[in-house]
């Protein structure tokens, strides 16, 4: 394993990069060559503080040894099973500890490979789901504007990203969004969870009205939006949308691909709001990031409304080559047992406060104009320079790295979550790094 070498191959055209600028990119590489724990090493040999858990996936931290053990063994002992007509024990035994892990009546799991291969999952779920139950004029799904559920087409239809959507056609359609629930005027430098917008959930009840709920299938949202730039929900929002939802026997999906597995400090965001969706998109966090794999889940009574006709016939005409991959499962098994032995899915709670308020120290900063925080998630939103929007958060993202800390930035917000083995002096050198970043920012 190269840990010390500059292993930088020297041509680096056919690898086209995803959401990436790739001609700057690659004028000017950054590359990771290992990690270990809270670290990455860098092809130049430095270290760097993972202050984004990779994408936000990296929950346990790297190269955690059960996880890197799993893979392994597992790899040399059963590699792949066909998925389709055949099974595996791993993918029941995850699949078991997944619905014993999740809020109380998410009894069923199907398998993919990624976030988006999960929202494109439930969604056809949802829409099935209604098909199956004599219900087919619920074709309609809403998302949100600022959502992002991934870059597959179903994905994209609900998702509000513009740059994300505008390239690609017509999309779904019968596709309507809720507002988002971003407030600077109202909820800048809020604590956690911000007092103004729960309102906002009754737009459901206007999208409702205006299309009839006879023709709506599923409502579509993060808990918590990440990739737009950790939008925390208003008290009472989503138990409003979970109150509309069920009024109208529309499902409620959450979208917990990054706040699923600990990131909150609960195990899931469904935990921290105490609102139960009917179905739950899972990806990241599952495996640590480590190998591709998603988890949906499902009601029992969705599940249920599939299991009728003939025992011989599929009751879903839905999966993937990998759904429940062997060696995704081992990772997701290994994955599971760390973090349950070191308490990490609830480690997030302990040490929010500590996490709030070395975040809110930096207000005052130049260029500042908001901070948000929730669980061991943070989102420190810059005013933009003047006719180069995302330039001054992305300056700020090359000083970090530069100076050994990997932060994210979307658009002009800085996002930050860490794994959730960072230390309360890994918080603090966090902070630091930023503090003098901001300081010193055009
Ligand atoms: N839903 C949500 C809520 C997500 O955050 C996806 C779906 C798609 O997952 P895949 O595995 O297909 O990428 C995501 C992914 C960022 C960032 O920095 C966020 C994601 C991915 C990469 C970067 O904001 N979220
Ligand atoms: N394209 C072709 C030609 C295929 O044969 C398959 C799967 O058999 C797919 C796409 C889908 O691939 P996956 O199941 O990995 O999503």
């Amino acid at each position: 394993m190269s840990t010390s070498s500059n292993v930088a191959p020297n041509d680096l055209s056919a690898f086209w990069m995803p959401f990436t600028a790739n001609r700057q990119f690659k004028k000017s590489p950054r590359m990771f060559v290992a990690a270990k724990d809270m670290h990455y090493t860098t092809s130049d040999g430095r270290q760097v503080l993972d202050g984004t858990a990779g994408l936000w996936c990296v929950n346990a931290g790297h190269a955690r040894p059960k996880i890197v053990e799993a893979i392994a063994s597992q790899a040399a002992e059963l590699d792949y099973a066909p998925a389709f007509q055949m099974g595996h024990p791993k993918a029941f035994e995850l699949a078991n500890r997944l619905v014993d892990l999740a809020p109380e009546g998410l009894d069923h799991v199907l398998f993919t490979n990624s976030g988006s291969e999960s929202v494109d999952t439930a969604l056809k779920v949802a829409l099935a789901y209604h098909r199956a139950k004599g219900d087919g004029s619920r074709f309609r799904l809403i998302g949100r504007e600022r959502g992002y559920h991934g870059v597959n087409f179903g994905g994209i239809s609900v998702g509000g990203i513009v740059p994300n959507r505008k390239m690609f056609g017509t999309l779904l359609t019968g596709v309507d969004h809720l507002p988002h629930t971003h407030n600077l005027a109202k909820n800048a430098f809020s604590r956690g969870e911000p007092e103004h917008g729960a309102d906002l959930a009754d737009e459901l009840e206007r999208i409702v009205g205006l299309h009839d709920a006879s023709t709506i299938a599923a409502v579509i949202v993060e808990p918590v939006a990440g990739s737009t730039g950790v939008l925390i929900p208003p008290p009472g929002y989503l138990q409003r949308l979970r109150d509309i939802t069920k009024k109208h026997g529309i499902l409620l999906i959450f979208d917990e691909v990054i706040t699923g597995y600990g990131r909150l400090g609960t195990p899931f965001g469904a935990d921290y709001f105490g609102v139960v969706p009917d179905i739950m998109i899972t990806a990241k966090g599952l495996t640590n990031g480590v190998i591709p794999m998603g988890a949906v889940f499902v009601s029992k009574d969705i599940h249920d409304a599939f299991m009728t006709g003939p025992e011989h016939l599929i009751e879903f005409f839905h999966g993937y080559t990998y759904s429940g991959n062997p060696i995704a499962s081992a990772a997701g098994l290994a994955t599971l047992e760390t973090y349950k032995e070191e308490g990490l899915l609830t480690r997030g709670a302990e040490l929010a406060k500590v996490w709030e308020d070395g975040l809110h120290s930096l207000k005052g900063l130049p260029h500042v104009i908001d901070i948000r925080n929730i669980g061991l998630v943070g989102a420190i939103e810059l005013k933009p320079i003047d006719g180069a929007p995302t330039k001054r958060a992305f300056a700020a993202f090359l000083k970090a790295y530069d100076q050994g800390l990997l932060i994210r930035t979307t658009g002009d917000i800085i996002a930050l979550s860490p794994p959730l083995i960072v230390t309360e002096s890994q918080i603090d050198q966090i902070i630091t790094t930023l503090s003098g970043i901001l300081k010193t920012l055009e």
